[in-house]
């Protein structure tokens, strides 16, 4: 008799809490994403009414087809399965942008402190149409920090941290022991909700540009009985904790915007619990 051969994402993951690099497609087709991307972005500038980047920006597979459509590319579902099983949703998808030479960054945290999700079963995979290295400010993990389970944060509401509330880790974080996530445009990490992470502000000439897909298994439920929407994007839903939609067919559709909108709305209160300050994209 002999044993199934270990996954080697898995074996990782489970250790450190991440996993990178994997590659999820071509140069050139990051290249096309990040074309549609600031498509959006010029059209956002020109029409910022019907732009709230707030949606795009934080519910983008909501209201974007190519958000979505890379949210269910089978070399990003497939790592993600082998970390969360065959039933999967995507609970929001949130671009995380930093401008050339911008003191943008973010601060060490802790994703599922602030989500209202009732479990674990969670992982976001960051897929850079950039690339992502120690210049542009790539993500930092720090290895194993996914076993300590979720401690205490504090609000800094701090203007150049990307954050909500501009949280951070209320312990010392070792940065000794921080890896750089560093990847090309195409690749991906993969996160646990509990690993600590944090990125500096990008130092380089060109856009950092990371797309932050947040999967979740379907036993996943938001807290105090509410049922936000997803979308199921592996598998079945045998239990029913949110609404699920089918995805977006056109850009910014008002129907779709509409259900991003509704969705915020459900969730917002989550994010800024506690918070005196709302007023930031939600992540
Ligand atoms: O893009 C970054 O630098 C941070 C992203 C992040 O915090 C996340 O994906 O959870």
């Amino acid at each position: 008799m002999h044993s199934a051969t270990p996954n080697p994402i898995t074996q990782a993951y489970q250790r450190d809490g991440f996993f990178f690099p994997v590659d999820t497609m071509s140069r050139e087709q990051a290249g096309a994403y990040r074309k549609e991307l600031e498509e959006v972005e010029s059209r956002a500038s020109a029409e910022p009414g019907r732009y709230n980047t707030a949606i795009w920006f934080t519910n983008a597979n909501f209201v974007l087809p190519f958000v979505d459509e890379i949210s269910r590319l089978p070399t990003i579902l497939e790592p993600v399965k082998s970390v969360l099983g065959p039933n999967i949703l995507v609970w929001n998808a949130s671009f995380f942008i930093k401008e050339p030479h911008t003191p943008d960054f973010v601060s060490w945290h802790q994703d599922l402190k602030y989500w209202g999700l009732t479990d674990s079963g969670e992982v976001t995979a960051w897929v850079a149409l950039s690339d992502a290295d120690v210049r542009s400010g790539c993500m930092r993990f720090v290895a194993g920090s996914h076993e300590t389970g979720l401690l205490d944060h504090r609000d800094t509401f701090a203007d150049e941290n990307l954050l909500s509330r501009g949280q951070e880790l209320a312990v010392e974080v070792d940065e000794s022991k921080a890896v750089d996530v560093v990847l090309e445009p195409g690749q991906m990490s993969l996160h646990h909700g509990h690993t600590f992470h944090a990125s500096h502000p990008n130092q380089s000439d060109d856009r950092r540009i990371g797309l932050a897909i947040r999967y979740i298994t379907t036993e996943m439920a938001q807290r105090d009985g509410i049922r936000p929407y997803a979308h199921l994007v592996a598998g079945e839903d045998h239990c029913g904790n949110f609404q699920l939609l089918s995805g977006p067919i056109e850009t910014m559709a008002r129907h779709n915007v509409e259900l991003a909108v509704e969705n915020i709305k459900m969730v917002e209160n989550f994010f800024y619990e506690e918070a005196a300050m709302p007023g930031k994209a939600l992540r």
